[in-house]
């Protein structure tokens, strides 16, 4: 009986893992990387330049400190939207994150060519 709970304990989880896609963003050459993720996913970013840059949401809705070489930020997006940011040191440096809904995507119907007739 134990065991069957703990199986069904680890299936709740994999499938609760399912929703968030969690992505890494590698700060390189001045630039950051647009993803795209679902809600409940965490974002980290990491400084693979030479020179330290920050990650700031252009709503102050998060902020990093001056991240140095291999210095990692995260966040968590729990709601979808479009969120731009930029670093504070290099205004010229903006991306953003597009956060969407959990939910699949609508099953595309195709219309098929009439056959014959
Ligand atoms: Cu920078």
């Amino acid at each position: 009986m134990k065991k069957l709970i703990i199986a069904l304990a680890m299936l709740l989880f994999s499938a609760g893992a399912v929703h968030a896609q969690d992505q890494t963003i590698e700060i390189k050459n001045f630039m950051f990387m647009v993803v795209t993720v679902t809600k409940g996913s965490k974002v980290t970013w990491i400084n693979r330049d030479q020179v330290p840059h920050t990650v700031v949401e252009k709503t102050k809705l998060f902020r990093s400190a001056a991240l140095d070489t291999d210095d990692s930020f995260s966040y968590v997006f729990d709601k979808p939207g479009v969120y731009e940011y930029f670093c504070s040191l290099h205004p010229q440096m903006v991306a953003k994150v597009i956060v969407t809904d959990a939910q699949p995507p609508a099953a595309v119907h195709r219309r098929r060519p009439h056959a014959g007739s």
